[in-house]
């Protein structure tokens, strides 16, 4: 971020909020828990809480998390952003309405196995039921992310195949860049990439592994854009 940037957050006195949008078993929390670990590795004064609100047994999420961190390094510019994830499961839709509440960016989750195609379907369709005019005009900003594309390639889908999920979802082309833009991911690779090279006590933040790097990506993408926009209102 530039100086001049930082100096407009810290007058502004304000947090930006990004949600992680998907069905159940996606990867958010997964997702949210890789980008913590990574922060706390890296930079652990911008790390300032991290919570998880998940049914034990099944390890799916009942609320939401939350972790906060600070922008910049270190204690940073005083500006934070809050990172939340919605709840898939069919029986929270109330609460994911909640949780989208004042946002400013989101990184729709999709999960890449062909099985779950439905339910990458509907949660789409839900999500533009409640956020549709945002979206199209680029007040929320977003990025897509397809997860675990380690799964063998003929139980999955590729980017290729997100603008036809987003049509039969009802979704209009107008946000075809978007979609063409689709980052595919595996939180599981970028897990094991973590430990093996935490295992080796090697890290270097301007040479992550490429798996741990596709996920952060699109994160700071739509913190970037939201800083942009903010900006430009003044
Ligand atoms: N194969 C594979 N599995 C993954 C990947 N990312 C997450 N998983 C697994 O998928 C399951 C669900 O992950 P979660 O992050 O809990 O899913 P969620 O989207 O938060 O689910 P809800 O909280 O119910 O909405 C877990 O068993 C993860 O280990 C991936 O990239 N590849
Ligand atoms: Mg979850």
């Amino acid at each position: 971020m530039s100086q001049e940037e930082e100096l407009v957050f810290e007058e502004a006195q304000k947090g930006i909020k990004i949600v992680f949008w998907g069905p159940t078993l996606a990867g958010k929390t997964t997702a949210l828990s890789l980008f913590h670990a990574i922060k706390k590795k890296e930079d652990p004064e911008s790390v300032y809480n991290f919570l998880k609100l998940e049914d034990k047994a099944t390890e799916r999420t009942i609320g939401f998390d939350q972790a906060t961190f600070g922008l910049g390094t270190g204690h940073g510019t005083g500006f934070k952003y809050h990172l939340f994830t919605t709840p898939g499961q069919d029986r929270f839709k109330s609460m994911r309405k909640i949780v989208v509440n004042g946002l400013h960016g989101l990184i729709v989750v999709i999960d890449s196995e062909s099985a779950r195609w439905e339910e990458n379907k509907d949660s789409l369709t839900e999500l533009f039921q409640i956020l549709g005019e945002k979206l199209y005009n680029r007040e929320v900003k977003m990025a897509i992310i397809l997860n675990k594309m380690d799964l063998p390639a003929e139980t999955r889908i590729s980017a290729a195949d997100v603008g036809r999920l987003m049509l039969e979802a009802g979704i209009s082309d107008k946000l075809r860049d978007t979609f063409a833009s689709t980052f595919e991911v595996s939180c599981l690779e970028a897990l094991e990439a973590l430990k093996d090279a935490w295992g080796k006590g090697e890290w270097n933040p301007k040479r992550r592994p490429q798996p741990v790097q596709r996920i952060i990506q699109p994160i700071q993408m739509v913190i970037r854009d939201i800083l942009v926009s903010e900006l430009r209102k003044g």
